[in-house]
């Protein structure tokens, strides 16, 4: 087989196996203070493309269902204020090995664990606002990107 054909087909193997994209979130208080650029310079300059975006504000019914999963930790209600308290980048990031690349890109939920360089040891200011999200799986990916974007604004 020519390596045109080979390069195809391992192509065409990572769209259905879409390990290669993530949902994040600029939240509310990294917005406020300033650091949407520089968050998105870090982004971009990880290698991440870039094939959805908005500048959006989740009501508290949104952020109630977006974080569903979390609704008996006892942070549930501090996190839903939290996020819909503001304006935030909503987008979704496409690169091989998305889902953890971006995890090590940003670093632990805690800043204070979360190692120098990430976005949150640089942006976050608590356990609770910590600047960005991440999804944690490929399969959240899709649900999260789809929970925040049509077809239509999806442009890879
Ligand atoms: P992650 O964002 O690193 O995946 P999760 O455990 O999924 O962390 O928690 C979701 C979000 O809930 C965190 O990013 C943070 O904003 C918030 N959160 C997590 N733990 C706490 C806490 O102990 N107090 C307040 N907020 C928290
Ligand atoms: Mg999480």
């Amino acid at each position: 087989m020519s390596d045109v054909v080979v390069e195809f087909f391992i192509r065409f193997a990572k769209k259905i196996i879409m390990n290669n994209i993530t949902f994040t979130m600029i939240k509310p208080d990294a917005v406020e203070n300033g650091h949407i650029g520089a968050i998105l310079e870090k982004i971009n300059s990880a290698g991440f493309k870039i094939i959805a975006m908005k500048y959006t504000k989740l009501s508290l019914e949104k952020a109630q269902k977006f974080y569903e999963i979390h609704k008996d930790r006892p942070f549930f209600n501090e996190l839903v204020t939290f996020m819909s308290r503001g304006p935030i980048v909503a987008a979704i990031l496409e690169k091989d090995n998305a889902v953890e690349d971006f995890r090590e890109l940003i670093g632990s939920t805690n800043p204070a664990d979360a190692k120098k360089g990430t976005i949150r040891n640089l942006y976050a200011t608590s356990m609770g606002e910590n600047a960005v999200h991440g999804s944690d799986s490929n399969e959240n990916a899709k649900i999260e990107g789809t929970f925040h974007f049509s077809d239509s604004e999806i442009l890879s």
